[in-house]
């Protein structure tokens, strides 16, 4: 029994990162659904110029998708009975996208019913929302599968916005990501918007000897306290996360080297020598951050993990 301990939660911790039961291939749904691409990014479009938040939103869905049971569209299950799901989890606060997906999975099912994943439509909408936004175009990986199970329990696992480089590595390497990886994936964060909720604790009572992170720019912690006061602050209240924040730019590894990143996490990139090299080159050349980026996301939209085809991404078949 002694043994055995060990290596049951070894076991559980391949089966959460490492499931990658399903072969991938760009030409997956060549015979079965051509279009779907086409439809999706269709979609995706429509709904980026009613609301300009949509992309923002679509790619860290599906990132947090990809970071628990791998991309198997678990984010979009609903709560049902005693099962709380991803989605009902704090670290869900700016997820707002799920009526585009559910639009783009109609429009797919409407033309090949039950053939398209929900994980594969959040793939293409993931990378949809890149190319809107000016960034890279990339072939996305096909054939990944939907899960049967999310628990709200399970977001405790993803990194937070209080890690350091060693706890950002290491929730990086248990998926199979680099460091590499790690600094092309976080300039994501050139698009959307952080609330104050997320970074409160850099700006007041940060430990017993700092009233602020030294490792921000103090007339940028001044704004930030303006932006975020600690009584009556509006629920919503935040800043985007650059000046920029619906271009798929570099600006974010920019700020970050002027210590102008609302993350502690981000500024975390500065703390080895070689992640903040790889800032510096991404700060400078957007060509070389578009193509990391890229490879990248590649890598991590392959982690898959589930069984089905749902036939709506908020239940199981
Ligand atoms: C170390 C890992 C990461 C941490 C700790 C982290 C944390 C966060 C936090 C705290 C926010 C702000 C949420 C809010 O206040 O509403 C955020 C926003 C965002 N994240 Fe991350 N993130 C990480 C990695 C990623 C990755 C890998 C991607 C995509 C490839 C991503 C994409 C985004 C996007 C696009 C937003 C803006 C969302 C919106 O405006 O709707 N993040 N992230
Ligand atoms: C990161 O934080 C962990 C946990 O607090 C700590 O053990 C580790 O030494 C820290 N690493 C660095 C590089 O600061
Ligand atoms: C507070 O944080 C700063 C910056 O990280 C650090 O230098 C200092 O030692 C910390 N103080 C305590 C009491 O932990
Ligand atoms: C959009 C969404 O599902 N928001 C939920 C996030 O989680 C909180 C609980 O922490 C719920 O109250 C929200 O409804």
């Amino acid at each position: 029994m002694a043994y055995f301990v060990p290596l049951l939660s070894t076991f559980l911790f391949f089966s959460i990162y490492y499931s990658q039961s399903n072969a991938l291939s760009s030409n997956y749904y060549a015979k079965t659904c051509p279009q779907a691409e086409d439809i999706v990014m269709k979609v995706v479009k429509e709904e980026a110029q009613k609301d300009r938040r949509v992309p923002a939103t679509l790619l860290r869905m599906h990132f947090h998708d990809c970071f628990l049971r791998g991309c198997d569209a678990s984010i979009l299950l609903s709560s049902k009975g005693k099962n709380t799901a991803e989605k009902d989890a704090p670290p869900n606060g700016s997820l707002h996208g799920f009526y585009v997906i559910d639009g783009a999975k109609r429009a797919v099912e409407a033309i090949c019913p039950g053939v398209v994943s929900c994980a594969d439509i959040l793939a293409f909408a993931a990378r949809d929302a890149v190319v809107l936004s000016g960034g890279p175009y990339w072939n996305v990986p096909k054939g990944r599968k939907d899960g049967r199970i999310s628990r709200a329990s399970e977001t405790t696992l993803l990194p937070k916005p209080t890690f350091n480089i060693s706890q950002l590595q290491q929730s990086f390497r248990q998926r199979g990501l680099s460091l590499d990886d790690l600094v092309a994936l976080l300039g994501a964060h050139t698009l959307g918007f952080t609330h104050c909720s997320s970074f409160m604790n850099r700006i007041y009572n940060f430990n017993s000897t700092h009233d602020i992170d030294p490792t921000l720019r103090p007339s940028f912690a001044a704004s930030l306290k303006g932006i975020c006061p600690l009584k009556n602050r509006a629920k919503n209240a935040g800043i985007s996360n650059d000046p920029s924040p619906t271009t798929f730019d570099n600006t974010h590894y920019r700020l970050i080297l002027q210590k102008k990143s609302l993350l502690f996490s981000d500024h975390s990139l500065l703390t080895t020598p070689k992640t903040k090299s790889l800032v510096y080159k991404f700060a400078t050349s957007k060509a070389a951050f578009h193509k990391a980026f890229s490879n990248s996301m590649i890598k991590m939209s392959s982690l898959t993990g589930g069984q089905e085809v749902r036939k709506d991404c908020r239940v199981v078949n």
